[in-house]
């Protein structure tokens, strides 16, 4: 090896050190440049470490900064710790040692993979949620969604999951257990902290349309809010002094409901009750409480229900129409009540099928529809509905809806599959919630000047043995007085979500004392330009930050409605995975291919079958070889401080983008970091002399070399501006290849740079040094790029006859059309084709092709 060869393991540390000790990357505050703030969405500081997936995004945001930077911007791209959450807690229950060490000793861990990737973070705004000089200011906007009413308690039916002692969101369970442990969930009724994210309903799904974010994202959003505009019914009970209300988004059908159901928590089930059908109703209460909402929209055929011997009075015939109990119908959803309508809605004609109702269609249906045999849901003119018969579906919709109005027994109304926020766990790692109950029951908020109330040890990280959340476990913290009267604490904390929904405010005033965060600050560097998370994040964060964002704006303190003004999703990295006969995983590392003799790694690409001719090298036992996710258990991951050991950090940021496009899922093969890592010392080796370490310059540029710079250089800038960020490495390439043999002179070799810099920035400082600058390039303007040095000499036309191919010919890129013409139909392989035919018609397209229409 020549002994000034690329050696990033001697660049790359030294450029780190460099930018720290310099603070080249502090954000600068500077009024007179535009700002720019990418942020990525903040870790999760496992035990675990980085792994291959996290630089993806990372890198992606860190080409997008450095660009703006030097386009003369002021750049914020931050980086914190989602610090607070469960993994941490059962670490700490298992080692008995505090999450708070566990915590601070994967963030150095993560600091560290993360410092050796060159990521030009603002280190000096680094935070942890979990640290108390950031929960203070979370502490202190629960105190402001409370203020603002926005938080209650409320005695809620929660998932409890009695192994871990807490209870679980709704997405947290499936098929009754919960997802991460297995350990069965039960429902209880809980005494819950509640936040009011309904009352935002409206904005929340309105707000959408103003953001650049992917569509099923958004999509994901409005069906999650699942606002429905429709009417409430109201129904009389018959011999009984009560009224239910259903709602609809079929007033229409309304002379249709043969039956009305209540759901089994239905507050009216058991005031309505007819005596003999009491017991039969109890059973079936009983048994639907051990069902999840979701099991219970499942069973599609299997209607289950039970009659409660009562009536209600249709409101607009008058006529008896009788009430069941049933299940499919969700307490949690509209008013916890329908009109069932057989005939025109699915679940209802199962259910009168299943129970012999009747099924009466007041809708006109295609002639060989049989509303007997299956619902008619469509729309069509209604029929069988007194004065409003002949008016098409909409129009009986508002028609009857304005006459229920007039009595005062409906109205038009808006429903949403939204529900308010569930906002306690019984946890230990967790923020405490600022409040104060005292033995009246009345609630004292704390003063804000009293923040942080910060966790207190205990000696055991798990509930108490009666049942109690682990805060239970410190009776002293527990037990306060206010106002010299006894009170208590909280035993609840917050769930993860709290501090992820205003971390990026903290950012931009993040050593503020005296609030959360400066208006003024927010007023400089809000919203987010450019957000980039998992897809796994599509509603609930997102949704969460949204929503305290906005009761943040309402109260004044930030500016914008919106907190991220762009996202993008990235991918997800996968890896080729191995599993033996008996199903058990083995690393990839420890199995070859095989065909007749060794072959080396194969480059099968995403979506390729498992293939069997793979075999452990010790062994010899067959494995099977597919993609897959990534995953400790798997034996596949990949630590990317390993990759930097062998190639290098640059190498590392460059293939993560060039395995392909950010939002795409695709496989990791280390293999792929040879080809860039060659490419990184052809680089090298373009502006250095490696036999003396000398800057290697050419006195003039060739044509050639000028030309696929600056190809690179529109790539590299549009690229950027477009998130595209794995092409312009090709174009690079492509450059260094042509450039190589003769070198290149000082104008285009200090472009070039410039463009490689945000995808491999040590190696570009490295040669930016070499240049003779002595100040790092991060603020050395990006190269524009010359269109007359993307000239072609020539251009290639396709030559066609009838629109088939006949041949190509090469001419000036400015050749008159006549010139071209000419050439075209002298082609030997087009003349023939030409020869006793007519000329009838020809087509130019200037640099593509040209067609003669013969007969
Ligand atoms: C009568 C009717 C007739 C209905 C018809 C539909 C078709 P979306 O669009 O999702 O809002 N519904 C109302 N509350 C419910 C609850 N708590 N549990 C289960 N189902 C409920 O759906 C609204 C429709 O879902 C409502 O309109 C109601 O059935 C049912 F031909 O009322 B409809």
């Amino acid at each position: 090896m020549a002994s000034h060869s690329y050696t990033p393991s001697e660049i790359e540390p030294a450029w780190q050190a460099r930018w720290a000790r310099e603070g080249t990357f502090v954000a600068s505050e500077d009024p007179s440049r535009p700002k720019y703030y990418v942020l990525g969405m903040f870790p999760y500081p496992s035990g675990a470490g980085l792994h291959v997936g996290h630089p993806e995004s990372y890198t992606a945001l860190d080409i997008v900064a450095r660009y703006k930077r030097a386009r003369g911007f002021r750049v914020l791209n931050p980086i914190g710790w989602d610090a607070f959450g469960l993994p941490a807690e059962r670490a700490a229950m298992r080692s008995n040692r505090h999450p708070a060490d566990i915590t601070r000793e994967n963030i150095a861990n993560f600091t560290r993979q993360l410092k050796a990737l060159g990521f030009s973070y603002d280190w000096d705004r680094e935070l942890s949620t979990s640290d108390p000089s950031y929960y203070r200011w979370t502490q202190a906007i629960f105190l402001t969604l409370y203020e603002r009413g926005l938080a209650y308690l409320a005695d809620v039916p929660v998932n409890w999951c009695p192994a871990q002692g807490t209870v679980l969101s709704n997405e947290e369970v499936v098929d009754g257990l919960y997802v991460e442990t297995g350990d069965p969930v039960e429902r209880r009724v809980m005494r819950q902290w509640m936040l009011k994210i309904t009352a935002y309903a409206d904005r929340l799904v309105d707000d959408l349309e103003g953001l650049d974010w992917p569509e099923h994202v958004k999509e994901m959003q409005r069906q999650w809010i699942g606002r429905s505009h429709g009417a409430r019914i109201t129904f009389a009970v018959r011999d009984h002094s009560a009224t239910f209300d259903v709602f609809t988004t079929r007033a229409d059908t309304l002379f249709g409901a043969t039956y009305c159901v209540l759901a089994p928590e239905h507050p009216l089930v058991d005031a309505i009750c007819a005596p003999d059908q009491r017991e039969a109703v109890a059973a079936y209460v009983a048994a639907a409480s051990a069902r999840s909402d979701k099991e219970r929209q499942q069973g599609e055929k299997d209607k289950t229900g039970v009659f409660t011997g009562a009536y209600a009075v249709h409101p607009l015939t008058g006529d008896a129409v009788p009430i069941w109990i049933a299940d499919y119908v969700l307490a949690s959803y509209g008013t916890g009540a329908v009109m069932a309508v057989p005939a025109h809605d699915e679940r209802d004609h199962a259910f009168a099928r299943a129970f012999g109702l009747p099924i009466r269609q007041v809708v006109s249906a295609p002639a060989d529809h049989d509303v007997q045999a299956e619902a008619w849901t469509g729309d069509g003119v209604a029929m069988g509905s007194g004065a409003f018969d002949g008016l098409p579906t909409a129009e009986a919709r508002d028609a009857i809806t304005r006459a229920l109005a007039a009595q005062g027994v409906g109205e038009a109304t808006v429903s949403y599959r939204l529900r308010d926020w569930l906002f306690s766990r019984q946890r230990y790692w967790g923020e405490p919630f600022p409040i104060l109950h005292k033995a009246d029951g009345s609630l004292v908020p704390m003063s804000v000047d009293d923040l942080p109330l910060t966790l207190p040890h205990i000696d055991a990280y798990k509930p108490t043995e009666d049942g109690r959340p682990p805060l239970a476990r410190a009776p002293e913290w527990l037990n306060t007085t206010v106002d010299g009267e006894p009170a208590t604490r909280e035993m609840n904390t917050m769930p993860q979500w709290a501090g992820s929904c205003w971390y990026y405010l903290r950012f931009m005033d993040p050593h503020n004392e005296r609030a959360p965060f400066d208006p003024d600050k927010e007023r400089a560097w809000g919203p987010v330009d450019l957000y980039i998370g998992g897809v796994e994040h599509a509603v609930l964060h997102l949704l969460y930050a949204r929503f305290w964002h906005k009761v943040l704006y309402d109260a004044g303190l930030v500016h914008t409605v919106e907190p991220f003004q762009t996202l993008r999703n990235q991918g997800m990295i996968l890896a080729y995975t191995c599993r033996d006969a008996a199903g058990a995983y083995v690393s990839v590392e420890d199995c070859v291919q095989r065909r007749g003799e060794d072959a080396p790694f194969d480059a099968a690409w995403a979506g390729a079958p498992a293939t069997t001719d793979w075999f452990v090298k010790a062994t010899g036992a067959p494995v099977a070889h597919f993609v897959g996710k990534m995953g400790k258990s798997r034996m596949n991951t990949v630590d990317p401080l390993q990759i930097v050991e062998q190639y290098g950090a640059d190498t590392l940021r460059i293939y993560e983008m060039f395995m392909g496009p950010l939002e795409q899922q695709k496989p990791w093969q280390t293999q792929g970091c040879e080809g860039i890592y060659r490419f990184l010392a052809r680089a090298w080796r373009l502006l250095v002399d490696e036999e003396t370490g000398e800057t290697r310059l050419a006195s003039e540029t060739p044509r050639e070399a000028r030309r696929a710079l600056h190809v690179a250089i529109r790539e590299a800038t549009d690229g950027i501006e477009q998130l595209k960020l794995n092409t312009p490495i090709s174009r690079m390439m492509e450059f260094v290849k042509v450039a190589l043999p003769t070198g290149v002179a000082r104008a285009e070799a200090e472009a070039f740079v410039k463009i490689l810099a945000p995808w491999a920035p040590h190696l570009a400082e490295a040669l930016w040094e070499k240049l003779g600058h002595a100040d790092t390039l991060t603020h050395a303007p990006w190269p524009e790029v010359d269109p007359s040095a993307l000239a072609q000499d020539t251009v290639t036309l396709a030559v066609q006859v009838m629109g088939k191919l006949r041949g190509e010919i090469e001419v000036a890129p400015d050749a008159p059309e006549a010139e071209i013409l000419a050439a075209a139909a002298a082609h030997p392989k087009v003349a023939p084709h030409l020869e006793g035919r007519t000329i009838r018609k020809t087509i130019v397209v200037p640099g593509r092709l040209v067609n003669f229409v013969a007969t």
